[in-house]
C-alpha cells in the first residue's frame, strides 16, 4: 500500500520509522517548511506539500497517516474522507464528541482508525490476549495505572500548557486498555489534581469504573511521581478472574514472565516499547484494509473512549459519579 503522512513533528519521526517496514509513505505535508524538509530529507520522500488540500488533489496513495495534534484532525479528516482515502488519525482523535461524531460520519466510505497504540505495546498485548483467550476465566477487576515522573513537556511543550493534560493525553490510552480488557463502561468516577505548579492541566488522575459486563476497573495516571527506578512509559495491570490472576509488573514482567519489548534498530529507550507498538498498529491498520475489516480502535470504536475522556472530566469537576450512555 501506498500512503500520505501529514504532520512531520516529534511523534511522527516514530510513525515514519514505522512504516519504512510496513508501507510506502510517498508524500509529506507540514504547514512548517523547514520541518517538512528536514523529515523529507531524513527518510527520502520526494513528494512534500505545506498544503495538505494540494496534497489530497495531486493523490496518488491509498491511505493518509495524520500525525498533527488535535485541533487540525476534523479538518484533515474529512479532507481524507473527501478524497476517499483510508485514514489512520492520531489520538486524541478530537476536541469534542460533536468533532468526533462528525468525523466518524464523515468516513463512512474509507476506514478510519484512530492510532491508539497503547493496546498494542507487545507486553499489554500479551495480557490482553491471555483475557481473550480466557486464561483467567472470566475477568471481574483490572486496575491499568501509569505513575511516572518523566519529563515529558521538553518533547512535547503543548502538554504543559494545554489546559486539559493527562486525562486527554495519557488517559485517553489506559481508558482505551481498560476496554480492551474488561470491555464497555456504564459509569466513571474520577479526581484530579495538578501537582506540577510549572504546567496548566492536571497531572494526577484517579478513575473508578463500572463496565457493562459488570466489572469494575481502577484506571490511575501520574505525571508526579517519583518513582526509583523510573516506569516510564509503562502501563502496569491487575487483572483478577474467577479463574485465575495476571499482573504486569514493572520491568515488564506478565505473572513473572519476561515480556520485554524489542529495541528495534531505529528505536531507543526508554520509548522502546512504545516505537514497538506504532509499528504493530501500522501492520493491524493495512492487515484490516487488505481485509476489508474494522480495525479494533476504529472511529466509531473510538467514540466510547472519547465519551470516558469527557465523563472523567465531568465526574471530577462536579464530584460525582457519571453514567455513560
Ligand atoms: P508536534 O507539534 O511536534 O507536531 C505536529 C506537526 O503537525 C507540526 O510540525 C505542525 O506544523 C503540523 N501541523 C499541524 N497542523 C497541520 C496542518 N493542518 N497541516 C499540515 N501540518 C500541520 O506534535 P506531536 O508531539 O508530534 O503530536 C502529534 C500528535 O501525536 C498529537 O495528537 C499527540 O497527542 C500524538 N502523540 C501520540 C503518541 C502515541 O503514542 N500515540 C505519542 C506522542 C504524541
Ligand atoms: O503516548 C502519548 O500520547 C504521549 C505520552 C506517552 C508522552 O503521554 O503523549
Amino acid at each position: 500500500m501506498k500512503g500520505a503522512l501529514i504532520g512531520c513533528g516529534f511523534f511522527a519521526q516514530n510513525q515514519l520509522h514505522g512504516w519504512q517496514d510496513v508501507a510506502e509513505i510517498v508524500a509529506l505535508c507540514d504547514r512548517d517548511e523547514a520541518r517538512l524538509a528536514e523529515t523529507a530529507a531524513r527518510f527520502g520522500i520526494a513528494r512534500i506539500y505545506t498544503d495538505a488540500g494540494e496534497m489530497f488533489a495531486d493523490g496518488g496513495f491509498d491511505f493518509v497517516d495524520i500525525a498533527t495534534t488535535v485541533a487540525s484532525h476534523r479538518p484533515l479528516v474529512e479532507m481524507a474522507a473527501g478524497a476517499g482515502v483510508h485514514i489512520i488519525c492520531q489520538k486524541p482523535f478530537a476536541e469534542t464528541m460533536e468533532e468526533a461524531r462528525a468525523m466518524v460520519a464523515a468516513a463512512q466510505g474509507v476506514t478510519l482508525m484512530v492510532h491508539e497504540n497503547f493496546r498494542w505495546q507487545s507486553p499489554i498485548r500479551a495480557a490482553i490476549e491471555a483475557v481473550r483467550r480466557g486464561d483467567i476465566g472470566t475477568p471481574f477487576f483490572a486496575r491499568v495505572s501509569f505513575r511516572s515522573g518523566y519529563d515529558v513537556f521538553s518533547g512535547q511543550p503543548y502538554l504543559a500548557t494545554d489546559n486539559r493534560f493527562i486525562i486527554q493525553d495519557l488517559g485517553i490510552h489506559i481508558l482505551d486498555i481498560a476496554r480492551a480488557i474488561l470491555g464497555d463502561a456504564t459509569a466513571i468516577t474520577a479526581t484530579t489534581r495538578r501537582i506540577n505548579p510549572a504546567i496548566r492541566g492536571e497531572d494526577v488522575a484517579t478513575m473508578l469504573l463500572t463496565h457493562a459486563s459488570g466489572a469494575t476497573s481502577v484506571v490511575d495516571c501520574s505525571y508526579a511521581t517519583q518513582r526509583v527506578p523510573e516506569t516510564f512509559p509503562e502501563t502496569l495491570l491487575e487483572i483478577d478472574g474467577d479463574k485465575g490472576t495476571l499482573r504486569l509488573d514493572a520491568g515488564y514482567l506478565l505473572n513473572g514472565r519476561d515480556v520485554s519489548p524489542p529495541v528495534l534498530p531505529w528505536a531507543a529507550r526508554p520509548w522502546h516499547n512504545i516505537q514497538e507498538s506504532v509499528v504493530l498498529i501500522q501492520r493491524h491498520f493495512v492487515d484490516c484494509v487488505t481485509r476489508g475489516v474494522q480495525p479494533e480502535t476504529s472511529g466509531a470504536d473510538n467514540l466510547h473512549t472519547l465519551a470516558l475522556v469527557e465523563a472523567a472530566y465531568l465526574s471530577a469537576a462536579e464530584g460525582r459519579s457519571v453514567t455513560l450512555c
